[in-house]
């Protein structure tokens, strides 16, 4: 069956690329007029999860919400384009459990931790390094690495047109045009 909604799931370390690659993936969609709506830390973490922090449990709780959210819009026929560091393989298998595994394509943006630590576009590594942010993904919190990712994106090897093309071509024949 064909869909013109599911969702599309980056994860990655926090500066691996992620919100870059979505918002370009979103306007390829766009130009193609498919309706579109991403969902990241700055319309979730600032509105209904705030209160929310990044200890594990709270990380699953962020994670549990936004796929209940996530599944929403679903309903409503929008493709939903989601970009969160996602860290465990447990957390993630429970979002696609809670979509539904056929309406969900996870993406992993596989930028290493000493790459994004140098590009550190936020300074939140440095700050993290210096012990002002605890749990801090990649350096006092752990990242899985997805056992299945339906596409892989090396940004350290690939150009970004190459990246785009490469989660437009997987997405265009699974939804219904
Ligand atoms: C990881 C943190 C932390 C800690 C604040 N660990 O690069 P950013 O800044 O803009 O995006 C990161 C964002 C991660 O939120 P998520 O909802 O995607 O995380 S999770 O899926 O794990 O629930 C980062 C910022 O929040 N940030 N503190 N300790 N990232």
């Amino acid at each position: 069956k064909k869909h013109q909604s599911l969702v599309v799931w980056f994860t990655g370390l926090s500066g691996s690329g992620k919100s870059t690659l979505a918002s370009l993936v979103e306007n390829e969609l766009y130009k193609r007029k498919i309706h579109t709506y991403s969902l990241d830390g700055d319309n979730i973490r600032g509105g209904i999860n705030k209160g929310l922090g990044f200890s594990a449990s709270d990380r699953e709780e962020n994670l549990r919400r936004i796929a209940e959210v996530a599944r929403l819009f679903v309903d409503a026929g929008v493709l939903v384009i989601g970009a969160f560091i996602s860290p465990l393989e447990e957390d993630r298998n429970k979002v696609k459990n809670i979509i539904g595994k056929d309406d969900f394509i996870e993406i992993f943006v596989d930028t290493s931790v000493e790459e994004c630590e140098k590009r550190d576009v936020k300074g939140l590594y440095k700050k993290a390094r210096a012990g002002e942010i605890k749990n801090f993904t990649g350096i006092s919190a752990p990242y899985e690495r997805p056992c299945n990712p339906d596409i892989i994106i090396k940004t350290e090897s690939s150009s970004i047109e190459e990246s785009i093309n490469k989660v437009i071509n997987y997405i265009l024949p699974r939804i219904e045009l």
